[in-house]
């Protein structure tokens, strides 16, 4: 069977990345829409071979035979336009933070809690690419050990903030201010991303905490966040310090992770072998390693772990969650 797929958002970095991710993964499409804002209307994009113009998103242009629309438009585009389009027909699985939260949403990573797609009602929200990568990691080690506290310290790529974001790097290098980040991001390192709030913590770092809790379904799991950008392109990094239930001895958590699908081990710092942005860049797998005990807690445990986050982060997690529906027959 193949699937008429719509892409919300066609043009910005994620739009353009799912359909390099559609046509790598061999997605059974039949009809493809492209849709974007009215600047966009009307460009001619080339997907595997054949020719498709942009369609500008409105209302009287939701087409009735979308089985799956992939968003990833900005929260406004998504609160507007995903219910209109599950309402003629599509599941819409939406990049954006407009729905994660919402409680009868399922916000899905297929490595860590797929059995949440069950009761989708036509919406079905993608993390945060800082979550996204650590859910498979955190998953065996809840299922094996049982989790008591989290601790994230993330290392964010510039592209994070879309094209914004590189341009922004990118200008600074040729001695131009930032127009997207709040200070100079080359050579520098910005605790700053998305909005602060009351509690002193950003956006960010709330969502980190509030997505990993509903993923996992540990509402009182302790877990915390410090979120940071870094002059790296693409690729975020996040040290992971966690607090097991049980002992564990290294080797067998070693093992359980490379036996994890989508996981790959990266654990040989003597020999300048750990998960690093370049080499992560343009892959959808999610790289862990500098595994090693903290004994300053029982059980406790050290981890890096890295993965492009326009792919695994976004692209590629969202048509992965598709890929599940349409083996678990739901789509
Ligand atoms: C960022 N995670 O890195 C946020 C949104 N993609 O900017």
């Amino acid at each position: 069977k193949k699937y008429n797929v719509a892409v919300v958002g066609a043009t910005g970095l994620v739009g353009q990345t799912f359909l390099k991710v559609l046509k790598e993964r061999n997605f059974p499409v039949e009809n493809l829409y492209l849709y974007a804002s009215a600047r966009s209307a009307g460009k001619v994009v080339n997907w595997g071979g054949k020719e498709y113009t942009v369609i500008e998103l409105k209302d009287e242009n939701i087409k009735e035979d979308i089985d799956v629309a992939l968003f990833s438009a900005g929260g406004g585009i998504s609160k507007e336009f995903a219910p209109k389009f599950r309402d003629k027909g599509a599941v819409v699985v939406d990049n954006s933070s407009a729905w994660r939260m919402d409680k009868d949403i399922p916000l899905v990573v297929p490595e860590a809690n797929p059995e949440a797609l069950k009761n989708h009602r036509g919406i079905i929200a993608n993390p945060n690419c800082s979550t996204i990568q650590v859910m498979p990691i955190l998953k065996v080690l809840q299922d094996k050990y049982g989790l008591k506290r989290v601790i994230y310290s993330t290392y964010q790529a510039v592209a994070g903030a879309g094209k914004k974001g590189l341009d922004d790097l990118e200008n600074n290098l040729q001695g131009k201010p930032s127009t997207n980040f709040p200070h100079q991001i080359a050579f520098n390192a910005l605790p700053h991303i998305d909005v602060f709030l009351e509690n002193g913590y950003t956006k960010e770092e709330e969502k980190m905490i509030n997505e990993t809790r509903k993923i996992l379904s540990l509402p009182n799991l302790k877990v915390t966040a410090t979120c940071v950008r870094i002059p790296v392109k693409f690729g975020h990094g996040v040290s992971v310090n966690v607090e097991l239930e049980k002992p564990f001895e290294l080797e067998d958590v070693i093992k359980a992770f490379e036996e994890k699908e989508g996981v790959i081990v990266q654990n040989d710092g003597k020999n300048k072998v750990y998960p690093m942005p370049i080499t992560a860049q343009d892959t959808d797998e999610v790289y862990v390693g500098r595994i090693r005990r903290d004994d300053t807690v029982d059980n406790g445990l050290n981890l890096w772990v890295v993965a492009d986050n326009i792919r695994k982060g976004a692209a590629t997690n969202t048509i992965q969650i598709a890929e599940t529906l349409i083996k678990e027959g739901a789509l």
